[in-house]
């Protein structure tokens, strides 16, 4: 996992981002954001993911694959749905099985972009109520495992007005000490 602050610049979404000069992001600035990130190894992956998966009550699982063929006519309209700014009640959990790409997520109070490159093996929690978004890198291509608690709920509640009073999301800036 590689996590920068993105540069606000305009041009393609799948290109990296980094300021110059980069701006690395610490793990620790990622906890105090709550967001969650594990490694395990593909080989034999399956155990350690499952003990993971039981400890936090992740019951469900499915597989997405983000390619051109794996999401078939609906792609352009994924691939910019999944580029909108949004939360959800959730958390949104991911185990990156080939590929890789971006999860951007606001930082809180500063409102900054941190992007977060995500790599086979890596897993990563994305709390529920943080601002997010994800997109593809220039490969092109990611395949990952989606882990959810009970059945999914892939509503996404887009940055809005309505949004920001949402109780997940108050929730959450209680969580890591923000005022709304
Ligand atoms: C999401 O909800 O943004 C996604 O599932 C993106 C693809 S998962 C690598
Ligand atoms: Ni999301």
């Amino acid at each position: 996992m590689r996590a920068y602050y993105y540069d606000n610049l305009p041009g393609d979404q799948r290109a990296p981002h980094q300021c110059d000069p980069p701006r690395p992001v610490s793990g620790e600035t990622l906890e105090k954001l709550n967001v969650k990130f594990w490694r395990i190894e593909l080989d034999g992956y399956e155990d350690k993911l499952n003990a993971v998966a039981k400890e936090r009550g992740y019951k469900n699982r499915d597989l997405i694959n983000v390619t051109k063929e794996g999401l078939g006519e609906l792609y352009e309209q994924k691939i910019k749905g999944f580029f909108e700014e949004h939360m959800h009640e959730d958390e949104e959990i991911r185990y990156i099985l080939s590929g890789s790409g971006y999860f951007d997520v606001r930082e809180s109070p500063s409102d900054e972009w941190i992007r977060i490159g995500v790599d086979p093996g890596d897993l990563l929690v994305i709390p529920a109520g943080i601002y997010h978004r994800f997109t593809l890198d220039e490969n092109n291509a990611i395949k990952a495992l989606r882990l959810f608690q009970d059945e999914p709920k892939w509503i996404p509640y887009n940055r809005n007005a309505e949004t920001e009073v949402n109780p997940h999301r108050l929730e959450y800036l209680k969580v890591v000490g923000v005022s709304a």
